[in-house]
């Protein structure tokens, strides 16, 4: 728990300078806080990781008042400034403002628009995703500049390599988003190597800053990504599948073992998890505010 006094400005700062920087994804108050104990200056909220802490699938079946309310928690949980993963935007260019300005209210610090309808469906499920026309697509970017203005990064993210389109079309839409007023570009791939990412960025040449979120490709080293001057690396889902990983390993050996003495030295013990929520503030807040006896 600790507070950035200016988040757009810290996140601003993350995407425009000249080192690579790093937005770990998180989902709740809990994941966010240990991704700053770790050590991480910004966070991605993570559409697909939020979705699957709520039980739900990343197909918009959590509405944009749950992403609000998490984002919210996040925010204040960690102090970080926070890049939300705004899908396309929960339907029109009226629907994004207002998803925008809410974010804006609770805490968020950017807000990341993908070219898409509603509902969008994750880029990695199936291999049906239409992209939005690009003309009505950038009402909704320039719709969200004009109600939050320098107060929100944006950054548009265009899925057209996940949905097959070639590089021109890409570059085509970056363009486009960029005339509309985006901050920065997000350009997504399936692909389990970069080459496309890669040439997307030779091509693009900087004209804004480039966020990747290599999930597919993860085997490249981050110095292929600095040698190519891209601005901002998205680690999107993997704190949402250690805690899979983890519950589910727990889980499993409590049932079995019909014991908790087995797994005990290797879960968090409480008192980090007193460390983490900051216990301590509140025993110091206590000696202050509550009349001694
Ligand atoms: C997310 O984390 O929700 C993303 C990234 O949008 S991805 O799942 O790779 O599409
Ligand atoms: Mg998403």
């Amino acid at each position: 728990i600790g507070t950035v006094e200016d988040p757009t400005a810290a996140l601003r700062t993350l995407i425009q300078s000249n080192e690579l920087a790093f937005l770990m994804g998180a989902h709740d108050g809990l994941s966010a806080a240990i991704a700053r104990q770790a050590g991480f200056a910004g966070l991605w909220a993570s559409g697909l990781s939020i979705s699957a802490s709520l039980g739900y699938r990343d197909a918009n079946e959590a509405s944009w008042t749950d992403v609000v309310e998490v984002v919210s928690r996040m925010a204040h949980a960690s102090g970080l400034p926070i890049l939300v993963d705004g899908d396309s935007g929960f339907g029109n260019f009226n629907n994004a403002r207002l998803l925008a300005t809410k974010l804006l209210q609770r805490g968020a610090a950017g807000v990341c628009l993908e070219d898409k309808g509603f509902p969008k469906m994750n880029s990695f499920v199936g291999d049906r995703h239409p992209l939005a026309e690009i003309g009505e697509f950038s009402g909704r970017l320039r719709a969200v500049k004009d109600t939050t203005g320098g107060d929100l990064v944006l950054v548009a993210r265009t899925e057209a390599l996940i949905a097959g389109h070639g590089l021109d079309e890409a570059l085509a839409r970056a363009e486009a988003y960029a005339a509309a007023g985006a901050d920065a570009i997000l350009i997504h791939s399936g692909k389990s190597e970069p080459a496309e990412i890669l040439a997307f960025a030779v091509q693009w040449q900087n004209k804004l800053p480039v966020v990747i979120v290599p999930t597919k490709y993860y085997r490249t080293p981050v110095s292929a990504y600095r040698e190519a001057g891209i601005s901002t690396v998205i680690w999107a889902n993997h704190a949402m599948r250690a805690a899979v990983a983890g519950m589910r390993e727990v889980c499993s050996r409590i049932i079995t073992e019909e014991s908790i003495a087995g797994i005990e030295p290797e879960l968090a013990t409480l008192d980090e998890v007193f460390g983490l929520l900051r216990y301590d503030e509140l025993a110091a807040a206590e000696e202050r505010y509550l009349p001694k006896h």
